[in-house]
């Protein structure tokens, strides 16, 4: 098993030019919204829009690529998380999500991705619930990756990346 590199980072999930594919918040149409769908959209261009009218609706838990047009990256990958409360079971949903988004990007051949912190904004799931759902999805699926070697988590203040980094310290390395 290659390592694999666990990093969180404060910042804009629209500003990171080293990583091979982000991850997009998402709604179901695949559209432009608030926080992380509407920072990438109004960074990638109204080409990203057009290129996810074929690729939706997407459901809870899955994960669709598209390019990245102007967004400084190859491509986005766009997760539709859980509405907390609302679709059940939660956690199996968010962790769905990161696995399939690893693993959509270990099959394009990527080396490295970012997340925000999905279904922690408008969707309402609690940051440190969401936290320890988001690295153990990322624990349990190490093994199986083969060109992925870099995941990063950017949150977006420096309270929510004390959280995740907390969790990463404190939680199981090795899958
Ligand atoms: N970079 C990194 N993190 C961000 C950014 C950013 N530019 N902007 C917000 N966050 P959200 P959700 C954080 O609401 O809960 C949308 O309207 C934010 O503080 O973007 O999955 C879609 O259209 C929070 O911690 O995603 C959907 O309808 C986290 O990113 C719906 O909201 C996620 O917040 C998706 O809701």
């Amino acid at each position: 098993m290659a390592i694999l590199t666990i990093e969180c980072v404060r910042g804009d999930i629209a500003r990171q030019p080293d990583i091979d594919a982000v991850v997009n918040a998402a709604n179901a149409q695949l559209l432009s919204g608030a926080g992380v769908a509407g920072a990438i959209h109004r960074a990638a261009g109204p080409e990203l829009a057009q290129a996810c009218r074929p690729l939706a609706p997407i459901h809870p838990g899955e994960a669709v690529i598209s390019d990245a047009f102007g967004l400084p990256n190859r491509h986005v990958i766009h997760c539709l998380g859980p509405v907390y409360g609302v679709d059940e079971p939660s956690a199996q949903l968010l962790a769905a999500c990161y696995r399939n988004a690893l693993r959509l990007a270990d099959r394009h051949g990527l080396v490295s991705v970012a997340f925000p912190a999905i279904s922690t904004g408008v969707f309402g799931y609690p940051l440190a619930e969401a936290a320890e759902v988001a690295l153990a999805a990322v624990w349990g699926c190490a093994a199986e990756l083969t060109s992925l070697r870099r995941v990063r988590f950017v949150l977006f203040s420096e309270a929510d990346r004390e959280v995740f980094q907390r969790i990463l310290d404190g939680g199981e390395k090795s899958p």
